[in-house]
């Protein structure tokens, strides 16, 4: 009975504490956010591409041209309003979440090293192009830089001086977009900064959902995939990864661009590299108190969301970076 008496006491005393909490302490109220990844049925993405003259692929296959698709999206949001970056599968009736992955032995530039390539036609309307390319390259530069892996990355020099931009010429092409904002169904390196889009592009909603993302979007990577002429993904090297042709990324030009301040292109520019080396998005994201301010744990270049300026590598992005690309080309 005293017994009873006792854990009554103890009982109610943990109720008063936990309604003490629960008025004080941001740790309670704060609310995790979670997000599924979308899955979008995109007709007719399938698209041939000349095969460049030094490829390993020309000599292995014995074609002229390959087949290629798009695979997924991944966008970063400003982090306002309680809206988070998610990744898109445009899987046509799947449902899985699936990975890609470069291929280590076969590739479309001369190299297993990665190639990038910045568009110089599509500048941002609040920076000079050299700044924001000297700003990507910084980025890509601290990516190259990790000690556990050799990516020799190095600037692609293109067989054509076309626009680069496969999803922007699709978008156009399949009439997801009314402005023609060029690109070409060509292949420009590994990784592709396609550089800055008006807030049009981030509206599609086939992209970015039915709200659209003009207004939360910041940055976008898209995969695009190798698959057979019936447009079915290959995994050519037999890993269990569907084999990535490359990477296009686009930055929204519906935001205010600086070089060292908000919203600061090398910090974009190295979380969207970080897709373009086939990374996730990282991190747990919370709502806390009523500003709809998105908190990451732990804060990472990898986070979903943009907080404030990073350029350098976190120690959980170097995690999965490593876990990837410490043993690249050999797996
Ligand atoms: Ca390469
Ligand atoms: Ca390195
Ligand atoms: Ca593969
Ligand atoms: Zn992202």
């Amino acid at each position: 009975m005293r017994n009873l008496k006792l854990l009554m006491l103890l009982f109610v005393l943990s109720l008063i504490s936990c309604s003490t909490d629960s008025d004080t302490s941001e740790e309670i109220s704060k609310t995790e956010m979670k997000l599924n990844p979308r899955f979008v049925n995109l007709e007719n993405t399938v698209k041939t591409i000349k095969i460049p003259e030094n490829s390993s692929l020309k000599t292995t296959l014995d074609k002229e041209e390959i087949h290629v698709r798009v695979f997924s999206a991944e966008y970063i949001t400003n982090g306002e309003d309680g809206k988070m970056g998610n990744t898109v599968f445009f899987n046509n009736g799947g449902n899985k979440k699936l990975a890609g992955d470069f291929l280590p032995f076969e590739f479309l530039d001369e190299s297993p090293n990665i190639s990038y390539f910045v568009d110089q036609t599509r500048p941002s309307k609040d920076l000079g192009i050299e700044v924001t390319t000297v700003a990507i390259d910084r980025a890509m530069e601290t990516w190259d830089g990790i000690t556990c892996s050799d990516l020799g990355i190095f600037q692609y020099v293109p067989e054509t001086t076309t626009s680069t931009g496969y999803i922007v010429k699709l978008v156009y092409d399949l009439g997801l977009m009314a402005t023609d904002l060029g690109g070409s169904y060509e292949y420009f390196g590994d990784v592709v900064h396609s550089g800055w889009l008006p807030a049009e592009f981030f509206d599609v909603p086939e992209i970015f959902g039915p709200e659209g993302g003009s207004d939360s979007v910041l940055g976008v990577t898209f995969t695009i995939q190798f698959t057979d002429e019936f447009g079915n993904a290959v995994d050519l090297d037999n890993n269990g990864k569907y084999d990535v042709a490359w990477r296009e990324i686009y930055y929204n030009d519906a935001f205010t661009w600086n070089d060292g301040s908000t919203y600061d292109v090398e910090t974009i520019a190295l979380h969207e590299a970080g897709h373009g080396l086939s990374q996730a998005h990282f991190g747990k994201a919370f709502l806390s108190g009523g500003n709809g301010r998105l908190h990451f744990s732990p804060r990472a270049v990898m986070n979903a969301a943009y907080s404030g300026i990073q350029t350098e590598i976190n120690k959980t992005d170097e995690a999965g970076h490593c876990s990837n690309w410490a043993s690249w080309p050999e797996r």
